[in-house]
């Protein structure tokens, strides 16, 4: 679709800014600040830090991504095997390559879907009153992945939106209403846990796994916590353990993290062989393979400490200036940023203890795939076994301690597995050798494609309900903190504190 008036603005925009956390959360920082009316060079040091702690924090999960992903798509290539790498990019590549093969047009609307369902997700905060949403995504490289395989699972489920252009318009204003309430209602999910996590540092999560965070938080707290302050129990969280003689070092979060991935990527790095480095380039056959995994694996470390740096320099104030945003503009509403923000707060070694738990969940699933003879074969992508698990593992450390930052992200690495075979297999995207693959793309999306298959157009609008009802059941469930835990959450702390105390004198 074209959109004349705004034209090469919006071209440039949607490039370089929105589609750029770094820039988008600079953008957003601008104007927040703008509107709280602070003087020009506070506006200009703000913006400058926001943008510059997001650079910080992309060198740090760029550093990961690219260090690691080749490892684990290099077991695919160890053992022979013709499966799809769950990965978001390797998800990104198949939905372009498929889109162009299976309709004779090269992929251009992701972009314009995007920003249809960004003025969705906009407009549905902007009315919280009514949708009782308070959260905006500003993760534009996710809205990006995510526009894309959503354009491809609703043209699998309604073909007949396709009249032979990408371009027609209700198929974009369909989508748009479904992606875009799919952002306002699952980041809106994630409010509760993040301002627990992080004693209202006043963000929400805008990301791949926004139902697998609110999912585990309420399993961590059922199952291993104390079920809503019901339940009379001590929750043993990661931090708490002392840990005695040699196993204390591991409370230092740099050498758990070293030693730990050490252990599993050198294990993985060794059935590899050395002779995979070498084809790849990345030394030579005279180098020592020993030293090769030690100077990868620690470089995790290396880049986990870099993304913390990145947190802390931006965080305060996009969170600060937001206020401005919020007074003005979005009544009671928070940023939704990337799932590795909340990396700075909580146990740091819950996410090294997510991540594992959910790699060793997601082999047991690949395994589980091979002797089943499934027809889908999956390999694990470094973006959705760690950023997904080590977030929930991180949820799951804070309500329910050390045994569900275990259990939690290891059922997680299955369903990660399973989900993206079946819906990858189903859609035909496995032939194109890879699936998007992280948390609610395996589970929430499966089921978002079951329900438009099979109920057609009338599958939109019961969608499109069933996703709108979850922030009313959560506002029924407590109209008087819902937004108070967003406007002032030391008010709100008091006012839970207060419910629990009328709880017990009952
Ligand atoms: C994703 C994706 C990334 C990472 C990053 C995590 O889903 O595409 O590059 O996660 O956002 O910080």
């Amino acid at each position: 679709m074209n959109i004349p008036v705004i034209g090469p603005v919006w071209d440039f925009f949607s490039t370089y800014i929105l589609r750029q956390a770094p820039w988008m959360i600079g953008f957003i920082t601008m104007i927040g600040y703008i509107l709280m009316k602070k003087k020009w060079y506070d506006v200009l040091g703000g913006t400058l830090k926001a943008i510059i702690g997001m650079l910080i924090l992309n060198v740090g999960s760029g550093g990961l991504t690219s260090n690691f992903r080749p490892i684990l798509a290099g077991l695919k290539d160890r053992f022979n095997l013709t499966a799809a790498v769950i990965d978001p990019y390797y998800g990104q590549n198949a939905v372009t390559a498929g889109v162009e093969e299976q309709f004779g047009a090269a992929f251009s609307s992701a972009v314009t879907l995007l920003l249809i369902a960004f003025i969705v997700n906009i407009l549905l905060v902007r009315f919280n009153k009514i949708t009782k949403c308070r959260s905006l995504f500003t993760t534009g490289h996710v809205q990006f992945q995510q526009a894309a395989t959503a354009y491809w699972l609703i043209l699998f489920a309604l073909p007949g939106l396709w009249q032979g252009g990408v371009k027609t318009v209700p198929m974009l204003i369909i989508m748009s209403i479904i992606l875009g309430a799919y952002w306002a209602v699952g980041s809106n999910l994630t409010v509760k846990p993040m301002q627990e996590l992080t004693d209202g540092a006043g963000f929400a999560i805008a990301h791949q796994q926004m139902f697998g965070i609110r999912l585990g938080y309420i399993l961590a707290d059922k199952i291993f916590g104390t079920n809503g302050g019901k339940r009379k129990k001590e929750i043993k969280k990661v931090g708490d353990l002392e840990l005695p003689g040699f196993f204390s070092i591991f409370n230092e979060n740099m050498v758990c993290t070293a030693i730990l991935m050490t252990v599993f990527f050198g294990i993985i790095m060794v059935i590899i062989g050395k002779p995979f480095f070498v084809a790849q380039e990345k030394l030579k056959e005279a180098d020592s393979f020993v030293m090769y995994i030690l100077n990868t694996t620690l470089n995790f470390a290396v880049y986990l400490a870099i993304l913390q740096l990145g947190v802390r320099t931006f965080v305060t104030e996009l969170t600060a200036s937001f206020q401005g945003i919020a007074d003005k503009l979005l009544p009671s509403s928070v940023p939704g940023v990337d799932c590795a923000v909340c990396y700075g707060f909580g146990d740091a070694n819950a996410v090294t203890f997510g991540f594992l738990a959910g790699l060793a969940g997601q082999l047991v699933a690949i395994i589980a795939l091979i002797i089943f003879k499934s027809p889908v074969l999956i390999i694990c992508g470094f973006v959705p076994v760690f950023f997904d698990n080590a977030t929930i593992g991180l949820v799951a450390n804070e309500k329910g301690g050390l045994k569900a930052c275990l259990c939690i992200p290891f059922l997680s690495g299955l369903i990660q597995v399973f989900g993206s075979a079946f819906i990858a297999g189903w859609v035909g995207m496995a032939q194109y050798g890879g699936y998007l693959g992280m948390f609610d793309w395996a589970t929430v999306w499966p089921v978002i494609t079951v329900i438009l298959k099979f109920l057609s157009y009338a599958g939109v609008a019961v969608v499109a309900i069933l996703l709108l009802a979850l922030p009313q059941i959560e506002y029924m469930r407590d109209p008087k903190g819902y937004f108070l835990i967003t406007e002032d959450y030391e008010a709100y702390k008091e006012y839970m504190a207060s419910k629990q105390t009328s709880r017990k004198r009952k």
